[in-house]
């Protein structure tokens, strides 16, 4: 019997579907060893089939020293043993189609891992075939490599230091804009691209459907490798749009089934997006963009906040909104395993506040145009936790800030306030499935602490229970299946000017929607000619009946509430 699958889609059918992210590290640990993995997967993809998404992207599996979490990759082709092999792979791409769900992978290659045998061999001297496959460079003139200010240029690592490692044995440094156990490959060498397109095809050949791409836009770096900001200098550079139509020529081209290819492009814009996602040029279905996440980031770096109003979240969302209106798409997203948790960075996680303003953040997210993405436990309305030792924290990037910073002579201390608000292990911690010891996540300890706040916060308590912040994105995702005007239709900003409410029209064909999002915890009386006409309109989705009738009879919108009306 053909199973969903296998029906004749629209090369574009990606409009009207919503995505899933699995961070396999944090999902469900299968086997008992306190870390999750790809048999806690398939232990949960009821959970998935009730909430109805279209496509599951699956963080790194790899093969992996894991020094960042597998997005250090040893073997391309294999998987790692902390979260099972390849035949578990298999078998999970066959479960996943069995449910009508899509498989993406994630594609890191930017960089590998330096436990790579192609960075063994470039290492291994430098008259060694690979040596060109990664950035070697000798160290600045008239210093000796090694010694502090002599790499080759100035650029920083995303992860604290200079961006270059020197090595001993062949006396060049090499760059690594990630840790220095993340080499760049150098993608100006054609064979590091037909490595990888090989690879790609070997993939989709095994049955996945698709690449969430890390980091793509860096790939192409400057020529001359100038001084200057490591990240703007390399971002969206001179080749990229080559790179990706060649990418998409080789890999996607004649590839029969329907897929999907998206880019992860820190510091890319409205313009670049527009011309990376423009369905003529075939180079990506969609990019990642920074913009809304970005907000916030102080002179001293990410961890340095400054505070973020929702005016300002709103005017940079709606601003892809329309810059992409009419070329290119959209990928909509709150939070990811590289963000804090959507509910607490923009919502309101105050007991009281927390499920009304994380569905409220769902309803405005999934009414917008473009893909949505809900990155694991999201659907939960789960929290950041709130780190209060140095002890509690995994992640690279969060302890290379802090002995940076400890070597200038910053505390811990001083440095929590910035890890609580953004440290991704915010992301990172177990998904609540129940209230059990260790949260459902697994009976062991967990490699990572779980969130207090799970004997409220899971599945368990959630999964059919009207009301819930589960059942409230069940609704939105089944309302993108269910109504064009949803995936195809057109966005009109509305009442921008306003502090606290987010509001905009969809349309197509006649067919009307209108999302009218609280994000205050004040009741907010709505403008009068927001609602003209609407009177007679039908209530889609709301986050509650009181915010409903609040709309309908009194033109009054409660706190952290939302609504959507359809007329046409
Ligand atoms: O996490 C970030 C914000 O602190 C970003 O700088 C992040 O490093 C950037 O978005 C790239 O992310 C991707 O590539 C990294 C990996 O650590 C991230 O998990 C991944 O999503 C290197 O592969």
């Amino acid at each position: 019997m053909p199973h969903a699958l296998d029906q004749d889609l629209p090369r574009d059918w990606w409009k009207a579907a919503v995505v899933y992210q699995i961070y396999p590290r944090s999902f469900a640990d299968g086997d008992g060893d306190g870390i999750g993995d790809l048999r806690g997967v398939l232990d949960h993809l009821d959970h998935l089939e009730h909430l109805g998404v279209d496509v599951v992207w699956l963080s790194p599996v790899y093969r992996s020293p894991q020094d960042d979490n597998g997005y250090d990759i040893s073997d391309y082709q294999d998987i790692d043993p902390v979260f099972g092999s390849l035949e578990v792979l298999d078998e999970l791409i066959a479960a996943l189609h069995d449910r009508g769900i899509r498989l993406v992978m994630d594609l890191v290659v930017n960089h590998t891992s330096d436990e790579h045998a192609w960075f063994a061999d470039s290492r291994s001297s430098r008259t060694s075939a690979r040596r060109d496959w990664y950035w070697w460079r000798p160290p600045r003139d008239g210093h000796t490599g090694g010694e502090p200010g002599a790499e080759p240029n100035a650029w920083r690592s995303f992860f604290s230091g200079p961006a270059w490692e020197w090595d001993e044995a062949t006396g060049e440094y090499y760059l690594h804009l990630f840790s220095r156990k993340q080499p760049d490959l150098n993608w100006e060498n054609p064979e590091v691209r037909e490595a990888v397109y090989a690879m790609m095809r070997w993939w989709l050949a095994r049955g996945v459907d698709g690449f969430r791409m890390d980091v793509i836009n860096l790939v192409s770096k400057p020529e001359d490798l100038t001084d200057g900001d490591s990240f703007h200098a390399v971002a969206d550079g001179p080749r990229m749009h080559e790179f990706l139509a060649e990418m998409h020529r080789e890999v996607f081209a004649d590839h029969p089934r329907a897929h999907l290819t998206v880019g992860e492009m820190p510091g890319v814009d409205v313009d670049q997006a527009r011309l990376y996602t423009d369905p003529q040029r075939r180079e990506v279905d969609m990019v990642f963009q920074f913009e809304h996440v970005d907000l916030g980031i102080g002179a001293g770096g990410k961890f340095d906040r400054t505070p973020v109003t929702m005016p300002q979240l709103r005017a940079s969302l709606m601003r892809w909104q329309t810059g992409l209106a009419d070329r290119g798409w959209n990928s909509l997203y709150w939070d990811n395993h590289d963000q804090p948790r959507a509910v607490s960075r923009f919502g309101d996680d105050d007991p009281a506040w927390r499920e009304r303003s994380a569905k409220t953040l769902a309803t405005v997210l999934h009414t917008l145009r473009g893909t949505p993405y809900v990155y694991q436990g999201e659907e939960l309305g789960m929290t950041n936790l709130p780190f209060a030792e140095l002890g509690q924290l995994r992640d690279i990037e969060s302890l290379n800030h802090v002995a940076e910073q400890a070597g200038a002579g910053v505390g811990f201390e001083e440095l929590l306030p910035g890890l609580r608000e953004v440290a991704r292990d915010n992301a990172r911690t177990p998904v609540q499935w129940s209230a059990r010891p260790g949260a459902g996540f697994s009976d062991a300890e967990p490699w990572i602490g779980v969130n207090p706040n799970h004997l409220e916060i899971n599945a368990e308590a959630q999964v059919g229970v009207a009301g819930s912040v589960l059942e409230h994105y069940r609704t939105l995702i089944a309302l993108r299946h269910d109504l064009p005007v949803v995936a195809h239709g057109s966005v009109t900003p509305l009442a921008m000017d306003h502090p606290d409410l987010w509001a905009f029209g969809r349309e197509l064909e006649g067919e009307q929607l209108l999302t009218l999002a609280c994000f205050s915890r004040e009741p907010l009386a709505l403008p009068g000619e927001l609602l003209e006409g609407w009177a007679e309109a039908e209530v889609v989705v709301s986050t509650s009946a009181e915010a409903a009738a609040g709309v309908q009879e009194g033109g009054v919108l409660l706190g952290w509430e939302s609504v959507v009306l359809r007329r046409r």
